[in-house]
């Protein structure tokens, strides 16, 4: 195999139990998003887009439909037979074979894979977050600093950072102190979960991880930590732009809402940066007379008969007659029945709103869920997700 500088690993492989029942037969990376989209689309375009060739996917959870959608990694253009994208679910060794436990344990069972490449670097990166980032000036300033190890972090909300794992940083760029999700956050400064290692650094850390077995082998959790504590270079990278962890329903909605500004932050047609994915090959959208479609995402496929305001259609989405879609996301080939109102919603791949069901409630902050292939008739009782 030919030498790669750096190579990423995606993990790809979480449970993603707060979403609910739009993961009960789907992994996280392969849920939709934008319109066009699957989730994990993001971080396989800033690969491609970042100069990264080489990408194992770290898949566990309910991967087959995110194996299929992935196939050989053509849409990624990582179909490649120096590198590409390699598909890496927990195997059967020599000693044995174990699920993979925590994601340092996903890695760690991989290293035979990494070492084929001989990186100086590994990206680790997540399959459940929408931004657009080029990992390439995050390795210039790994290097600049002569790091260990550089953790990407962005400012949040104070009232989330306890959802991450957050960072105090010096003026050199130093990270000072890192906590995983604490209780009481003291810095509002977040980790993306986005990290450079220099190889041969977590090599080492891997094999001592193992050897604890008190550990969760978890990097946010043991890795980091132990990095920290040993005087390691932790450096951080300050990131700018548009980034969300998409991993509860309100933030899967509040992401997919955000692309409806008018000016979004997060711009998908910067041709500069595509986002690739695999195209439905419907036929064009049809809005029939009469329908009445306002700051929203109507994708191929999709028949609107009624009013669609402030959200998105995924492909093959059918809205008949008087029926009313807002502040929601409809996945693909979703049936809206006549007179169903639909308010802050997430309505699964497949699913069947009866004719003049509603769901949801314009008075009402809280986000319902319908799951994939859900048929709804007046009585169903349906989930919902109170805001935080
Ligand atoms: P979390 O998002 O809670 O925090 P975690 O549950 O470890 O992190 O999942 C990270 C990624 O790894 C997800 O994409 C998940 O699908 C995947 N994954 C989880 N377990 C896996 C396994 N056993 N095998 C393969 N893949 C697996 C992390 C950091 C925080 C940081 C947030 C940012 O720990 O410090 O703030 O990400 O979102
Ligand atoms: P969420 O936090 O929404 O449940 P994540 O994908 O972040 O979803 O994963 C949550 C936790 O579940 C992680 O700590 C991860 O290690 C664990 N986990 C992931 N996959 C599995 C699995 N197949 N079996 C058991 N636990 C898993």
């Amino acid at each position: 195999m030919a030498r790669k500088e750096m190579l990423a690993m995606l993990l790809a492989g979480g449970e993603g139990k707060r979403l609910g029942v739009l993961t009960k037969d789907l992994a996280k990376p392969a849920v939709y998003f934008g319109g066009k989209y699957r989730i994990i689309d993001f971080t396989l375009s800033n690969c491609t887009h970042s100069g990264i060739d080489t990408v194992g996917v770290l898949t566990q959870y309910q991967p087959f439909e995110l194996n299929r959608y992935l196939g050989i990694g053509t849409p990624w253009g990582l179909d490649r037979s120096d590198g590409g994208m390699a598909i890496l679910p927990p195997h059967v060794k020599q000693k044995g074979g174990v699920w993979y436990k925590g994601t340092a344990n996903a890695i760690y069972q991989n290293m035979e894979f990494i070492e084929r490449y001989n990186p100086s670097y590994v990206l680790v990166i997540s399959g459940d977050h929408i931004y657009t980032m080029d990992y390439d000036l995050m390795l210039q300033h790994h290097k600049r600093c002569g790091a260990d190890v550089t953790i990407a972090g962005i400012e949040v909300d104070w009232k989330e950072a306890s959802r991450f794992g957050v960072m105090h940083v010096d003026d050199e760029d130093r990270i000072t102190a890192f906590e995983e999700k604490p209780a009481k956050p003291t810095s509002n400064i977040a980790s993306m979960g986005v990290y450079i290692f220099t190889w041969s650094v977590l090599q080492k850390y891997l094999i001592y991880d193992e050897a604890n077995r008190q550990s969760s082998n978890d990097f946010g959790k043991d890795i980091i930590p132990a990095m920290m504590r040993d005087g390691l270079i932790v450096s951080a990278y300050s990131f700018r732009g548009y980034w969300k962890d998409v991993g509860t329903i309100e933030s899967l909605w509040e992401a997919n809402m955000d692309l409806l500004a008018e000016e979004p932050s997060l711009d998908l047609s910067d041709t500069d940066w595509r986002i690739y994915s695999v195209n439905p090959n419907r036929p064009a959208q049809y809005v029939a007379a009469g329908a009445q479609v306002i700051s929203s995402m109507v994708t191929e496929g999709c028949v609107v008969e009624g009013r669609v305001d402030r959200s998105v259609l995924f492909y093959g989405v059918q809205m008949e007659k008087d029926s009313e879609v807002s502040e929601s996301v409809i996945m693909p080939n979703v049936r809206i029945g006549e007179g169903a109102r639909v308010y802050r919603a997430i309505i699964g791949e497949g699913a069947v709103i009866e004719d003049g069901v509603q769901i949801g409630d314009p008075e009402d902050e809280a986000i319902t869920v319908v799951a994939v292939g859900q048929f709804v008739a007046n009585d169903h009782v349906l989930l919902e997700v109170e805001p935080s």
